[in-house]
């Protein structure tokens, strides 16, 4: 177990369970044939032989009771003739229906297409694996969102860009001739959350991935992932035409440079038929783009979006954009320059935005971009990969932070204008909808860097389907899949998972503090940072501690950047203490809602985050009754180094912010065990997962 096998590890069921189950599949009926059919019969027979210790025998046609049939209704005429309900669900949605065929019970997983029915095969072995019952089957499912993609900051050499587990998957320099079996089972765990799409390169991006090559590569990875619905897009450097194209200038009013991006994106298409199309990150952190020229983000977006309309792609702008001029508060920066573009990009492209407007910190309000551009369709990006949560060594399960976002109010229409109802397209009425999650995908043997980061992996492609999942219900799917269905187990593990999202917040960031990391590698504690070639790239530029108090005033009397929310969701924000220091400039001896000052509630909350890691160890020490003793071992020594490292984080942020505040510790409260000195002397020059 050292796992590899991630959620599909498809172990024995226990009795009584399997003879029920052993009943519901004691044969298959699989009519019409495609590579992807091809897969989802595979799947279901390998989870089945696993769960229930044999593979139910292959049949033409339905001969005994218990037969799973699968098929579409153009494909498979014994699908066809059960009328089923299938035309609301689209071509990825699927039904599984307990019915009988000729008299005799079957349970049948159909689809509009053949991804449909593969879908409908993961969520059919997903309830034997959770331990849900499959008699009486009535079960309708239908993506919510259309572009549900990975997307992998993976460079040509194979170094991750804020990757913490092991080089990338994508093996280019070996590929097209040589393809890792690890594609296919990526594509597999992919495909059982209901991903279609992956870009395999970093938005900081190298135009070589545009030459021919590298779309050879790419065609390859293409052909391995396109039988589980996956299709591949590329990040596109905007530069390319002069990078690789020759031209003198890459403006995309240019007839020269809409030219040769139109013949690139014919080329790629000849290649990879299916090709899904352009993530472009421009005019953001160095990257080249349409204001190099003085156009806008709509021209260089549109140049893009004409070249791959005829062949159906889209192109994916995004919007985590800043300006070169510094302005006097960089989270406002993306609002004021995507909200003039409203209506005024292509039909085929989708703005790409944060969840944050900042930059995926442990607690943002949600980018105030969503529910601001009727007109222009937005979609979500998260980070899987936990750059600003502790990396892979610590346990933080993103799901609640995922959920909050989404459930999160913009009151554009009025209440209930949730993130979600942006994202799926149902608040404006967009068909173009989209969530893309920054990968955590490594050529580690756990895929993850740690086995609970397979649940963020996991949490963001179940929320991409359906983005108004509970975390805590995929939390117990996955925990239930990955480690066990024991009820001693899944109750005190999965809660831990819910609470360690908080607890993160609480160690790193309470109380609405940002962007306190290490600077570049981004690991650890520095709310000292500042100088360097940008203000907002310093810590003291976000929290602005002084002896007066601590907090960024984003209100009427500061940047207000509040003003970017409708007004009830702005006021609901800065009124939630969680946000407290993100919206407001707070004296040191305010009171908080328990009571204490702001100083004593900071030391409390730090304090409380490390008590609770310290939690989380004992909980998964009594544990190992349950969990085979590798990934037990595995997991026991993250926690401790996330232990070690939530102390770290507490003592040097009071230890330094003390130096603000001039005020003791409250009563019972450890001073920091190093002086300040020590916290900042520290040094991590081969810390992973570093930006170029
Ligand atoms: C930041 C990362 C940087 C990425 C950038 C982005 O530190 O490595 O290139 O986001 O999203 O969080 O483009």
């Amino acid at each position: 177990e050292d796992g590899y096998d991630l959620w599909l590890r498809y172990r024995p069921v226990e009795a009584p369970a399997a003879g029920a189950y052993r009943a519901a599949a004691s044969e298959l009926v699989v009519q019409g044939g495609s590579p992807t059919l091809a897969v989802a019969r595979d799947e279901l027979a390998r989870g089945l032989s696993g769960m229930l210790g044999q593979a139910p025998p292959l049949a033409a046609a339905p001969g005994r009771d218990g037969t799973v049939i699968l098929g579409t209704p153009a494909g498979s005429p014994l699908v066809a003739r059960l009328n089923l309900p299938l035309e609301p669900l689209g071509p990825d949605g699927y039904l599984i229906r307990s019915v009988q065929v000729d008299g005799r019970p079957a349970t049948v997983i159909a689809g509009n297409s053949d991804v449909g029915v593969l879908y409908g095969v993961f969520d059919f072995l997903r309830r034997m694996q959770t331990r849900q019952p499959v008699a009486g089957l009535e079960v309708a499912e239908a993506p919510k969102v259309k572009l549900r993609l990975l997307n992998h900051w993976d460079n040509l050499d194979r170094h991750v860009e804020r990757g913490y587990s092991g080089q990338s998957i994508w093996d280019w320099w070996r590929l097209p001739d040589v393809r890792d079996p690890r594609y296919v089972d990526y594509a597999r765990a992919s495909a059982s959350l209901g991903i279609n799409g992956t870009v395999l390169n970093n938005v900081n991006a190298k135009a070589d991935s545009l030459t021919a090559p590298y779309i050879a590569k790419a065609a390859a990875v293409a052909d391995v992932l396109r039988p589980y619905g996956i299709k591949v897009y590329l990040s596109a450097r905007f530069s390319a035409p002069i990078e690789i194209g020759g031209l003198k200038t890459a403006d995309p009013l240019d007839p020269a440079v809409r030219a040769w991006w139109k013949a690139k994106a014919d080329e790629i298409y000849r290649t990879i038929p299916d090709f899904g199309g352009f993530l472009v990150k421009a005019n953001s952190e160095g990257q080249p783009g349409p204001q190099d020229y003085g156009r806008s983000h709509a021209d260089g977006a549109n140049m893009l979006a004409e070249a791959v309309a005829p062949h159906g792609g889209v192109v994916m702008w995004r919007a985590f954009v800043y300006s070169n001029e510094q302005p006097e508060d960089r989270i406002k920066q993306a609002y004021n320059e995507f909200v003039p573009l409203n209506g005024k990009f292509r039909d085929n492209v989708i703005v790409q935005v944060k969840n944050g407007p900042l930059d995926f910190q442990p607690r943002e309000p949600f980018h105030p971009l969503f529910g601001a551009t009727p007109k222009t369709p937005l979609m979500m990006e998260f980070q899987i990969t936990k750059e600003y949560l502790g990396f892979s060594t610590h346990l933080v399960y993103q799901g609640p932070l995922y959920e909050e976002t989404l459930a999160a109010d913009t009151w554009r229409k009025g209440q209930g204008s949730t993130v979600a109802k942006v994202v799926d397209g149902s608040l404006f009425g967009h068909a173009l909808t989209g969530m893309a999650g920054v990968a955590n995908v490594g050529s580690d043997r756990n895929w993850s860097g740690s086995h609970f980061d397979q649940a963020n992996w996991y949490a963001f492609g179940r929320l991409a389907w359906d983005p108004e999942l509970s975390s805590r219900a995929i939390a117990q799917e996955w925990a239930r899949m990955t480690f066990s269905n024991d009820p001693r187990f899944l109750e005190p593990v999965v809660g831990m998972m819910i609470a360690s999202r908080e607890t993160v917040v609480d160690y790193m960031t309470p109380l609405g503090l940002h962007h306190l990391m290490g600077e570049g590698h981004h690991y650890g504690p520095a709310p000292w940072v500042a100088g360097g070639p940008r203000a907002d790239w310093t810590s003291v530029y976000f929290h602005r501690a002084s002896p007066e108090g601590i907090g960024f005033d984003r209100m009427a009397s500061g940047s207000n950047a509040v003003a970017q929310y409708a007004p009830e969701a702005g006021r609901a924000l800065a009124a939630d203490e969680k946000n407290l220091l993100w919206f407001h400039r707070v004296p040191w001896d305010q009171r908080v809602s328990s009571g204490r000052t702001l100083w004593d509630e900071l030391v409390v909350r730090y304090t409380k985050g490390v008590e609770e890691v310290s939690a989380m160890r004992r909980t998964w020490a009594s544990m190992k009754p349950y969990v085979d003793p590798q990934r037990h071992a595995e997991v026991a020594a993250y926690l401790a180094v996330q232990e070690q490292e939530a102390q770290w984080w507490r003592d040097a942020c009071i230890a330094y912010f003390q130096t603000f505040s001039k005020r003791p510790l409250p009563a019972g409260y450890a001073p920091p065990a190093h002086s300040l000195d020590y916290y900042r002397s520290l040094e991590f020059p081969y810390a992973p997962g570093r930006g170029d």
